[in-house]
């Protein structure tokens, strides 16, 4: 492969890895407009975007929870209520440990 077609696939990385982060930031502001409540988990044991993808897909499979943004780096979710319900937060990290991780609610 020679230099120039190396750059090319980094810019084209770099790039796709902003559009997601942007979509990320874009998601949780219109959750924050179109939810209730939001509980903030602090969760530990995910070491990739594939940990993340799991806990967020378990804690959105909980009743009453309309979206979630979970910070990788951080490993910091939050959890957007649905307006006007309410969600036990034993039951949120109940779903993040039958995924395999831990998660206590940051208050
Ligand atoms: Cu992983």
């Amino acid at each position: 492969m020679n230099r120039q077609r190396l750059m090319g696939l980094l810019i084209i990385t770099l790039m796709s890895l902003g559009l997601y982060q942007c979509s990320e930031k874009e998601n949780a502001t219109n959750l924050a407009k179109e939810s209730g409540e939001v509980i903030q988990l602090k969760i530990s044991g995910m070491s990739c975007g594939g940990c993340a993808l799991s806990a967020k897909s378990a804690l959105s499979k909980v009743k009453n929870v309309h979206g979630v943004v979970i910070d990788l780096k951080s490993g910091i979710g939050k959890v957007y209520i649905k307006k006007g319900e309410s969600v036990d937060t034993k039951d949120l990290v109940k779903a993040v440990e039958k995924v395999g991780y831990k998660a206590q609610v940051n208050s």
